[in-house]
């Protein structure tokens, strides 16, 4: 009896849920990520190496700021994002963090909270990777908890001056405008543009990290910044507005994990295939037929849940809570798939062309930031038990 149905890989029909547009930016994705960064990857990784001209290229075919309408941007849907997202992270977790950052916390927040001047001034070449962004709330003394912060504005005649230290930024070190969050005299917390050039911002390259090689980390320094008025983001309402965007980079990144988590099922599932042990290959074995069947299982899931998602979020329904949740799962699914998968290779899972390792160590990361598994649990418990447990 034949067993196959008509695609494997896909049993929920996944693909066929999507619009011709999003199917046809899917694509257009896979292709891209197949045929201009797989290539570069293991160089670029061992070089510690991100070309910044990348941008243009990602900016060209419409993958930065992709939901926004308007200002040089394609206004595709959160599901095309998403799925952006998951090719960008099949390939390595640095690349969709960095359309990350610029879609989702640089290029939102200046349309979301921006003045039209502003946005005129810098979403158009935000869109097209002219120039590239970054986003800095965390501060060493403040990671899970931003309401930690010090970085301190102060109100100056017709402008403002800035101090402090941000710290874990990626894309800093190569940024061309900083998205940074500061407390005012009242501890309001609001959102400014600086720019590369302003005097008294420094940057340092964080070169000692052993996860995301190849996206660029850094510290940003503010030592007494002066900016004129016109650079405060006028229409930013406090932490809700911070919430907002790691709302978007989060979702981006349920996605992802699971772009990283379908590669690293696919790589394992031919080297098993292939792999000759005990005169027979390893996927005639019951163990490993069942690992690959929960790899397949969460994937799956994952995949349909960020789906709907992306739906409800095209609707603009209220889906904080589900973001945490998949933000949560399927980073710790991903991860879990990538270490089961690192085993199921022997010696092989550690070298650099089974690309699995490296995945694996990319996603500690990516269960780190933009809230850790743990702090997304607590978020989740206090959403159901309505007690803060922070
Ligand atoms: P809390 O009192 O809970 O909330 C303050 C106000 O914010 C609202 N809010 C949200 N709104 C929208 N979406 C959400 N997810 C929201 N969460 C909270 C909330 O309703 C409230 O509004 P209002 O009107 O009542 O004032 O605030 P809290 O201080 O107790 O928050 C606690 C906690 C732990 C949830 C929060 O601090 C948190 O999420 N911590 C994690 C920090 C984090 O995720 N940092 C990310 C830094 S950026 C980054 O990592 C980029 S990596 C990029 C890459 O390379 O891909
Ligand atoms: P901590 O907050 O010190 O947490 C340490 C451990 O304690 C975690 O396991 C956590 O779950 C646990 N914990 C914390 N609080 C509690 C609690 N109440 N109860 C139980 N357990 C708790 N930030 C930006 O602003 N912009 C960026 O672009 C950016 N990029 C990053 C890139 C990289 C490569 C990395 C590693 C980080 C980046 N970050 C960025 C920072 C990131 O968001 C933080 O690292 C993250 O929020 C966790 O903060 P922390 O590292 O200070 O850990």
């Amino acid at each position: 009896m034949n067993i196959q149905i008509r695609n494997w890989k896909d049993p929920l029909y996944l693909d066929d849920n999507l619009s011709i547009e999003e199917q046809n930016i899917s694509k257009t994705a896979r292709d891209f990520c197949k045929s201009v960064l797989m290539p570069r990857v293991i160089d670029d990784n061992k070089n510690k190496f991100f070309e910044k001209d990348l941008f243009k290229e990602f900016g060209n075919l419409g993958f930065l700021g992709s939901t926004i309408k308007d200002y040089d941007c394609p206004g595709a849907s959160y599901v095309s994002y998403g799925l952006i997202t998951k090719e960008f992270e099949a390939i390595d977790s640095s690349y969709r963090s960095a359309i990350s950052v610029q879609s989702s916390l640089v290029m939102f927040p200046i349309f979301k909270y921006g003045s039209d001047s502003q946005k005129n001034k810098y979403l158009p070449s935000l869109a097209k990777g002219k120039i590239v962004g970054c986003f800095g709330l965390t501060e060493s003394e403040a990671g899970s908890d931003p309401s930690s912060i010090k970085t301190k504005v102060v109100k100056k005649n017709n402008g403002y001056v800035l101090n402090g230290n941000k710290n874990w930024i990626t894309n800093a070190p190569i940024a061309d405008i900083y998205i940074i969050w500061a407390k005012d005299e009242n501890n309001t917390v609001n959102g400014y543009i600086l720019e590369k050039n302003d005097k008294g911002l420094s940057t340092l390259t964080i070169d000692n990290k052993l996860s995301l090689l190849l996206s660029p980390t850094g510290q940003i320094h503010l030592d007494n910044v002066f900016i004129n008025e016109d650079r405060k983001l006028p229409l930013t309402k406090g932490w809700k507005s911070i919430f907002a965007c790691l709302n978007m980079a989060r979702y981006g990144i349920s996605w992802g994990t699971m772009g990283a988590a379908e590669n690293i099922w696919l790589n394992t599932k031919s080297y098993v295939e292939e792999r000759i042990m005990f005169k027979d290959s390893l996927a005639s074995k019951q163990l490993v037929q069942k690992k690959l069947a929960d790899m397949q299982t969460e994937i799956t899931l994952g995949l349909n849940a960020c789906f709907q998602l992306g739906k409800l979020m095209d609707e603009k329904k209220n889906v904080d809570i589900a973001i945490s949740m998949l933000k949560r799962n399927n980073c710790s699914k991903s991860l879990k798939i990538a270490r089961k998968a690192r085993d199921m290779l022997g010696a092989n899972g550690i070298m650099e062309e089974y690309h699995i390792m490296r995945h694996l160590i990319n996603l500690e990361t990516v269960n780190t930031y933009e809230g850790t598994e743990d702090i997304h649990s607590l978020i989740l418990g206090k959403f159901q038990t309505g007690i803060s447990a922070f």
